[in-house]
């Protein structure tokens, strides 16, 4: 059964913006998503690698200016400063080249770069599908390219399963997940998020399948918040909890103790314009699953337990923890 394609959801975004277009595009949401943010910024580097510049060590300050603000455009999801960073490593390395020499080599690696993502969610859908059985019922939060595309390979290979997706209050990314699953054809459920444990019982819900903003060393999931409650009522009533996650989210600065920032984000996505006297208005964007709660992680890699996470990180991150 033919994959598809995951490029179609960034072709409107992805025909060139440049850095301060996809800046304010990720600051403000209209791009979102882990991997969606990393592969869009990658892309706008490529602008830059084109741009006019004197010589090649312009042009890699002007990257290295660039990725920095990139990189300050949201801060939890790890696959943005991971997909940064590589790329400012691949130019650092190359810099004592001669500059049309550089542009070539930084560019053809940046290409290498998206496409090794784009076949990495395909990868997932693949392996993932697999562990969905035929009339499964499925839980998921937020909107997850990765999980929605597992759960329609899933469809699309004959699994007849019926999907419960949360609202994801306060911006309500579950109306995206449902509508892109219910246009697919896939029987699908949308629940305010406080109906959670009601439904998982009530519905007899099989699996909860949830994406990743971040994967942390120890294995613990930093995912769109709501996700750590799922994760609990999941455990208290036996589902399994799967994450599908891309390797690009793996934190590798985890190793040497950096903490993955949770972003706080405007008190009005919560109350609007409505006035609360001495009231403090806490919005986290994200929070921190316990890997003992995670059953399994889907990576384009195979299906690993939570504790195989430092083997990966290791093995593929080598050159972020030399660069810095
Ligand atoms: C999105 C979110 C998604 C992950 C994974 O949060 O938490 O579950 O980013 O998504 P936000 P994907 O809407 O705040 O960006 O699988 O598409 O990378």
């Amino acid at each position: 059964m033919e994959i598809h394609s995951y490029d179609f959801a960034l072709q409107n975004h992805i025909n060139m913006l440049t850095v301060n277009q996809t800046f304010r595009k990720i600051r403000n949401m209209e791009i979102r998503g882990a991997l969606d943010i990393a592969i869009v910024s990658a892309n706008s580097l490529l602008g830059v690698v084109d741009s006019d510049a004197r010589d090649t060590k312009n042009l890699v300050a002007k990257l290295n200016f660039s990725g920095k603000r990139l990189k300050s455009a949201r801060p939890t999801a790890v696959s943005l400063p991971n997909a940064v960073d590589y790329i400012l490593s691949l130019a650092n390395k190359n810099r004592n080249l001669e500059i049309n020499e550089f542009r070539k080599k930084v560019s053809s690696g940046i290409k290498k770069f998206i496409e090794e993502q784009n076949n990495a969610i395909e990868r997932i859908a693949e392996i993932g599908s697999r562990l969905i059985e035929n009339g499964d019922i499925i839980l998921t939060h937020c909107n997850s390219d990765t999980v929605t595309m597992m759960l329609k390979h899933a469809w699309d290979n004959g699994k007849r399963i019926k999907v419960v997706c949360t609202e994801t209050r306060p911006r309500y990314q579950g109306y995206i997940t449902v509508r892109e699953l219910s246009k697919h054809g896939i029987p699908t459920t949308l629940i305010i998020d406080s109906a959670v444990h009601y439904a998982m019982r009530e519905l007899k819900v099989d699996k909860v399948l949830v994406g990743a903003d971040a994967v942390s060393v120890s294995g613990d999931l930093i995912n769109k918040v709501g996700t750590s409650q799922i994760a609990l009522c999941a455990k208290e009533l036996d589902i399994d909890f799967i994450v599908a996650t891309e390797s690009i989210k793996f934190s590798p600065r985890s190793i040497i103790g950096a903490v993955i920032e949770i972003e706080e984000r405007n008190p009005r996505e919560v109350v609007g314009s409505k006035k609360f006297r001495g009231v403090t208005i806490l919005n986290p964007g994200f929070d921190v699953t316990d890997a003992r709660y995670i059953d399994m992680i889907v990576t384009e890699y195979g299906v690993m337990p939570p504790q195989a996470v430092y083997s990966v990180l290791k093995e593929k991150f080598g050159w972020e923890l030399v660069e810095k």
